[in-house]
């Protein structure tokens, strides 16, 4: 049995996505594609031997041959497009943010619950990273006693030139609003946004570090600069009563040239999360064929991106904001 994916949006993400699935994913088959650029869509159809490259999202979740959906468009199309897949019964993977706000996200969830079935997984790769995997597998052995802290940091080596402060929040530190609330297990019930002084106050995108405390009261720290300047870098270190844990990055080499010994940073995330997209890729695929679910759900997406939109009261106000989620419903467990 091969499950056809229908992909939409071959930017960076998508079109990695695409070679993915295309070369390391067992069981599917790239039955058709999109992207706003035709062009950019028929260059990855080509690479990556998709079947046919459609005219727009809704011909793809449309689509007869089509059994399930990625969606690797921007921020502001996943609502719709996501929306559109459940109304076709459609099961999807939508890249992370779920939406930007959680109006939009909670739309989704009534779509659903609605249905009465979970077809909507988001993108939220950490969790199948193996270093978080094994961060929570020895959390939850409990020899490390309760945790305190969770300390993350999270640097992009340059910002795009569409980014912005509050896509800092909304658009990249929801990665450690996502993990965070899956390695502890409870919800963030609240948030406070710190920025530093730098040497350009003006600047589109600045540095922000997060204070947020989870619902039995432990503590969250992020710091999250997308033009941290040297590479791609993400650390976490989980301190709890008994010890502590950190997060490796994978690293299969090391270089020593002029009398320097050293591994090197990569320009983004896709090598150092290669196998989190690459494992969460192979997990929905297997879902799909056994009509499951797997990975972060809709509740999971709403949830993050409200943490995200009280991180950007809490920027303007410069206060902490509180988090208040809507009653979560069965379907999620
Ligand atoms: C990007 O969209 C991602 O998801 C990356 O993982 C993150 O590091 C980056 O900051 C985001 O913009």
């Amino acid at each position: 049995m091969t499950v056809n994916i229908g992909l939409i949006g071959t930017g960076v993400m998508g079109a990695d996505h695409a070679r993915t699935l295309a070369t390391q994913v067992a069981g599917v088959t790239l039955r058709a594609l999109t992207d706003a650029d035709a062009a950019r869509a028929k260059a990855v159809a080509v690479e990556t031997g998709a079947h046919s490259v459609a005219a727009d999202p809704l011909a793809v979740i449309n689509d007869p041959k089509v059994d399930a959906v990625l969606i690797a468009s921007p921020d502001h199309t996943h609502h719709d497009l996501t929306l559109a897949c459940i109304a076709a019964g459609k099961p999807v993977l939508c890249e992370k943010p779920l939406a930007p706000t959680s109006r939009e996200c909670l739309d989704i969830i009534e779509a659903e619950v609605a249905l009465g079935r979970r077809l909507v997984q988001v993108g939220y790769m950490r969790r199948f990273d193996p270093a978080y995997v094994e961060m929570k597998a020895t959390l939850d052995s409990g020899k490390l006693g309760q945790a305190l802290f969770f300390h993350c940091v999270h640097r992009n080596l340059s910002a795009p030139p569409w980014f912005d402060s509050k896509m800092a929040i909304s658009n990249s530190a929801v990665h450690e609003m996502d993990i965070s609330r899956w390695l502890l297990g409870e919800e963030l019930t609240s948030i406070q946004v710190f920025q530093p002084a730098t040497s350009d106050p003006g600047a589109t995108v600045s540095p922000v570090f997060l204070v947020m405390r989870t619902a039995s009261g432990k503590l969250v720290n992020v710091e999250n600069n997308n033009n941290g300047g040297y590479g791609y870098d993400v650390k976490g270190e989980l301190a709890c009563e008994k010890g502590a844990v950190s997060l490796r990055a994978p690293i299969n080499s090391e270089i020593s040239f002029g009398q320097v010994q050293g591994t090197s940073y990569p320009a983004d995330w896709r090598p150092r999360f290669a196998a989190a997209y690459r494992l969460q890729l192979q997990a929905w695929v297997k879902a799909v064929e056994a009509g499951t679910s797997t990975g972060a759900s809709a509740w999971d997406g709403y949830a993050a991106s409200a943490v995200g939109e009280a991180g950007l009261a809490a920027l303007a106000s410069g206060q902490a904001a509180a988090i208040k989620l809507e009653t979560r419903p069965k379907l999620y467990g």
